[in-house]
């Protein structure tokens, strides 16, 4: 039998212990495994994150074009299971007739298209659909975009993900949670419905939209010739890509014409392409160029990393695979940070500063405000015009 003292005692070294497990330097940003694990990392004692840091730049130019008379070549795209129906109506209602796009939806009622690997039920489309006049289309996603291909090594993928588990990689046992980072990476820019269109909006279940636009970011894109829109951007788990960058040199040193001269090379690698930094735009929110990923070295650059089975031997998310393929084949002023728009996945938001926050209307707490955290790699891109 424990007596009480020694229970105690007990319970204060393993919290003292645990302190020291979980804490960790900024250079030690690769060991955390999970998001919500580094948002408890961030946690000050107020519970959110310490958002110490100071107003960023209003850096954006809006354009002069009046918004009313022309609508973009676009869609909304959005990825869900039926299950997500509750998280899509959230994300939704903010984004049509709510506070981001009253300014211009209403009028130019952009589409969505939904896709799922499974028929999406009468009940997901009845729900949906009831929320915005805008056209939805509801697409089927081949077997052969969304399953493992049989030419992965079940056995070696199998092994890769009980050895995820045991060092609580997040997502690390999952055969979806790959096909999702698989599709999301190379396959959704070919489904049928989107052949139609030239950009697109990503949006997710259960994400914040928290300002007013005062313009249309889809024609912003087409308009300034922009490849990719981000808002938040950070660093990923390098335990779920441990041969994504070796893969990608041998690419680059086989196909060095594809990539662009004026690349945003110094957003992701700190010493010229020698090893990969983890830096990535976080691809729950993105508006891009399909014809960027369906382009020649995109395309090229995505076969070659699907052929070395990754995406299911290791975990290779689409969000770093996206931004490498940005910020090497695309011009870096290519890539816009939308600054103006005010948005969360949880645990983590961006909420526009200052003047932004002010024309925008902006519901969220300035000071909860992920820009310049130390998981952030906003800084980085701030580099590539300084
Ligand atoms: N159809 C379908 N969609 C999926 C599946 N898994 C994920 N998704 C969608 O893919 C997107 C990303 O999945 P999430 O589960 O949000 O992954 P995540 O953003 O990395 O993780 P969270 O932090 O849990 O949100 C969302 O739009 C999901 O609805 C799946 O098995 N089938
Ligand atoms: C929209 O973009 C797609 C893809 O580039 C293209 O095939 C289509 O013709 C465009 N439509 C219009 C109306 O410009
Ligand atoms: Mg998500």
């Amino acid at each position: 039998m424990m007596t009480p003292m020694r229970y105690v005692v007990l319970v204060l070294v393993i919290i003292i212990s645990l302190h020291f497990i979980l804490s960790f330097s900024h250079e030690e940003y690769g060991r955390a495994t999970s998001l919500s694990h580094i948002s408890e990392q961030l946690a000050g004692s107020k519970g959110h994150p310490p958002y110490q840091d100071g107003v960023p730049e209003d850096r954006y130019v809006p354009s002069t074009t009046p918004i009313q008379s022309r609508k973009a070549n676009a869609t909304f795209v959005f990825l869900a299971r039926n299950g997500d129906l509750a998280g899509v109506v959230v994300s939704m209602k903010q984004h049509q007739p709510g506070p981001v796009e009253d300014r211009f939806n209403k009028e130019f009622q952009y589409p969505y298209v939904f896709l799922n690997e499974e028929p999406f039920s009468d009940e997901f489309k009845d729900r949906v659909q009831t929320l915005t006049d805008a056209k939805i289309e509801f697409g089927l996603i081949p077997k052969e975009h969304w399953l493992q291909p049989d030419w992965i090594d079940e056995e070696r993928a199998t092994t890769a993900r009980k050895d995820m588990v045991e060092h609580n990689v997040i997502y690390g046992g999952y055969v979806p949670y790959r096909n999702m980072c698989r599709f999301n990476s190379g396959f959704f820019y070919k489904h049928p419905l989107l052949d139609k269109y030239r950009y697109y909006w990503r949006v997710e279940p259960d994400v914040t939209f928290f300002c007013d636009l005062h313009y249309d970011p889809l024609l912003l894109m087409q308009d300034q010739k922009k490849v990719y829109g981000f808002t938040v951007s950070l660093y990923e788990y390098p335990a779920t890509i441990p041969t994504l960058w070796d893969a990608t040199k041998e690419f680059i040193n086989s196909n060095p014409g594809l990539v662009e001269p004026d690349n945003a090379m110094r957003f992701i690698s700190d010493d010229g392409g020698e090893t990969y930094n983890n830096c990535h735009f976080w691809s729950n929110f993105e508006i891009g160029d399909l014809d960027f990923w369906r382009g020649e070295a995109y395309s090229k650059f995505f076969d070659f990393l699907d052929e070395k089975g990754g995406f299911y031997y290791e975990r290779w998310g689409d969000a770093p695979v996206h931004s490498i393929g940005v910020a090497l084949f695309a011009k870096k002023e290519q890539i816009h940070f939308f600054n103006d728009i005010g948005y969360r996945h949880n645990p983590f938001q961006h909420c526009p500063q200052g003047e932004l926050h002010k024309k925008g209307k902006c519901w969220c707490n300035p000071k909860e405000n992920f820009d310049y955290e130390w998981y952030s790699c906003l800084k980085r891109y701030d580099a590539l015009f300084t």
